[in-house]
């Protein structure tokens, strides 16, 4: 076996993943861990300055309520996160967050974020929900204000730490293993209770851009699937894998929408000039209630605007240049006015991207875009796994401890795995947490699980000889590449491995072919899905058969086990779930129809880590009263 040193680490609490859920857990469980004599440790598999979806920074706070304002209430938004999840949503987590959120946001200010503020200091909001934010920043501070808290409680950080599997013992979470992703080092973490907080997933479907764009994606290429993986092999619950996101950007530089769409009150238009929201309104009654009331659900408006493009009319397009005229226009009288409105435009407008997604407004300088003369293409992504946002895809939690909800057999956040707490994507049935509420839902896990150290932790009992088989099942890929690399001139071909790129790109064809990817144009049916799971046997197979050339590759290949099994407990999800409800994040041409009367319901699973078998089944909606 590879020569790694094995390094234990003893905590009361222990965090794994660094990005927003996990930094809100951070800061709210150093506060009762201190007062508890208890300590708190997290591990990121990056540098969490820069780490998670956050990395490049974000250009709004997309979850604040304003109950302070009288802007609105907690129910508005459990209507809300209802409407755009067509129907199926946990209400009694929604409602948690969205209580929780305003508070986060005026901690956020405090650390120092800027939030925008208008002539009477109020914040400015791009729409209801949404503030504006200086952002470039955003994870930095965020990130700051948990290291504080940890320091400040006697906690420790650990970066560039990879977590592969979880230690569960009799349904109990007693820990985590990984490796750096620097040196040779094999990490277990013995702990009373874990939280997970390890992101969605992409590069599970074929990405749009390929070879040398390969990593190119509007979610980040560093979150592959962990926390889905983590969840699943512990033997958690899982709910709404079939609810994959497929966000609508601007082509290929992925530039965020949202600002224009609501602050800007932009068009989105075909070639032939039709706008796809008005011109195919008709179609919305198929899907009533939910294609009728507004907003119209975010799956929704990625549909009339796929049936454009199924129908040759694309390219789609983003009317920038006539929305900013028509802001201007009120300035019209004035020369001079009208000139500095119209440079204030344009630099929101470049800023949009600046503070998020660098990479569009190096897309558009170098396409000679200026968005106040030109409309730019815009188009559905590939189909990612981030239930924080308007996907769905998580695991199953104990609903709050105050409300009578009838999910609830623990504490709040807690999985169906004693212990084992889910923040932020990896929490499921609870979407529009974004990253405000996802810091919110950490912080709410944080406190949760502390209580649940002070009552019922019990010491960690570590199968050291498990974790020993474990080890060299880790680290079998290094093993194998020394065993056999000699034998071809290539070393990327070869009979008795796989490299990690390569099985990627087996992984990524079955999806993108036959789970409904972006070559399908996001339609799959039971045939395809069925042909999807006898390919999954094969590359499950292969997936013993990883190679890994060094450390690196050695995390690459874990990353791709990992989507792996993020992609196969998606493909059981949408097979099992008969009816089309999403479509616009996925179509199954073979029941085409919304089926309220047998799957208004969630469709959970769980894989058992004793036989290996998976179940699948469904479970009810409940509706809070009144809301
Ligand atoms: O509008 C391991 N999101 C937006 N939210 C907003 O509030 N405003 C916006 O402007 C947003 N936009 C946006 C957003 C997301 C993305 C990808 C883009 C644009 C391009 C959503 C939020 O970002 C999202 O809801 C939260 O970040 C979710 O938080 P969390 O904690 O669930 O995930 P994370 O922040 O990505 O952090 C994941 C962490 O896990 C680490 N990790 N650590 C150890 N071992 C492993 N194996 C690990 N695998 C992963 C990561 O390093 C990271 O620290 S808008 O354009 O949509
Ligand atoms: P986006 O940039 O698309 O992630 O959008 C940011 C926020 O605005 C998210 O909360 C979206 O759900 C919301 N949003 C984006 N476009 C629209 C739209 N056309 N109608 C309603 N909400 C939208």
């Amino acid at each position: 076996m590879a020569n790694f040193e094995t390094v234990e680490v003893s905590t009361d609490l222990l965090i794994v993943g660094g990005g927003f859920g996990a930094c809100g857990a951070a800061v709210e469980a150093a506060y009762w861990a201190k007062k508890n004599g208890l300590k708190v440790t997290i591990v990121d598999k990056a540098a969490m300055d820069r780490s998670g979806a956050v990395a490049m920074g974000l250009s709004a706070i997309n979850q604040y309520v304003g109950v302070k304002d009288g802007d609105n209430t907690v129910e508005d938004y459990v209507r809300y996160v209802r409407q755009d999840l067509m129907g199926i949503s946990r209400e009694d987590l929604v409602y948690n967050i969205a209580r929780h959120v305003d508070s986060t946001v005026h901690l956020f200010e405090k650390w120092g974020l800027k939030i925008w503020t208008d002539e009477e200091g109020k914040y400015v909001h791009e729409g209801r929900w949404q503030l504006m934010i200086n952002g470039e920043s955003y994870k930095i501070i965020i990130a700051e204000a948990a290291k504080n808290a940890l320091a400040d409680a006697g906690g420790e950080v650990y970066e560039r730490v990879f977590i592969t599997e979880p230690l569960v013992e009799n349904n109990k979470v007693v820990g985590a293993l990984g490796f750096s992703t620097r040196e040779n080092k094999f990490y277990v973490f013995k702990a009373k209770a874990v939280i997970a907080g390890m992101g969605g997933a992409v590069h599970v479907f074929r990405p749009r851009s390929v070879g040398e764009g390969l990593g190119r994606s509007w979610y980040p290429p560093f979150n592959s699937g962990s926390s889905a993986y983590f969840t699943l092999r512990a033997g958690a619950e899982m709910t709404c894998q079939e609810v994959r996101f497929i966000p609508v950007r601007f082509k290929d530089g992925y530039g965020p929408v949202g600002a224009w769409f609501l602050l800007f009150k932009s068009r989105a238009i075909s070639a032939q000039g039709g706008e796809y929201m008005a011109v195919r309104k008709d179609e919305l009654q198929n899907w009533a209630p939910y294609g009728l009331a507004k907003p119209i659900p975010a799956n929704l408006r990625n549909y009339l605007g796929m049936l454009d493009m199924d129908e040759g009319l694309g390219p789609l397009y983003m009317e920038t240049s006539e929305a900013i005229a028509k802001i201007a226009e009120q300035y019209k009288e004035d020369p001079k006015a009208f000139k500095k409105k119209m440079k204030e435009l344009e630099s929101e407008a470049w800023e949009d991207f600046l503070d998020m997604t660098i990479s569009q407004a190096i897309l558009w300088a170098s396409q000679n875009v200026k968005p106040e003369e030109k409309h730019s293409e815009i188009a559905a992504c590939e189909p990612y796994f981030i239930g924080s946002h308007s996907g769905a895809s998580g695991a199953w939690v104990s609903g709050p401890e105050d409300l009578d909800t009838p999910y609830k057999w623990g504490y709040a956040n807690m999985t169906t795995v004693d212990g084992l707490f889910a923040v932020g994507d990896a929490s499921g049935a609870s979407s529009h947490k974004f990253s405000s509420g996802s810091h919110a839902e950490g912080r709410i896990a944080g406190k949760a699980a502390i209580k649940y150290i002070v009552e019922k932790g019990a010491a960690p009992a570590v199968d050291m000889a498990k974790v020993e088989e474990l080890k060299a099942r880790i680290l079998a890929p290094l093993d194998l590449y020394e065993a056999h690399c000699n034998e071809t001139t290539d070393p990327e071909v070869n009979t008795n491995y796989i490299l990690p790129r390569q099985f990627m790109f087996r992984l990524q064809k079955i999806m993108d072919e036959y789970a409904g990817g972006v070559t399908s144009a996001f339609k799959t049916s039971k045939s395809l899905l069925e042909r999807a799971m006898e390919l999954f046997v094969f590359l499950r197979e292969d997936s013993e058969k990883l190679g890994a050339r060094d450390l690196y590759e050695l995390e690459r290949c874990w990353e791709n086990i990992q989507r792996m099994w993020q992609g196969e407990v998606h493909v059981r999800t949408i097979l099992f779930r008969e009816e089309t409800r999403w479509p616009g994040y996925y179509f199954r041409a073979d029941t085409p129809k919304m089926d309220e009367a047998n799957w208004h319901c969630f469709a959970n699973c769980k894989w058992d880590p004793a036989t290996g078998e998976w179940e699948m089944m469904k479970r009810d909606v409940w509706n809070i009263p009144g809301v």
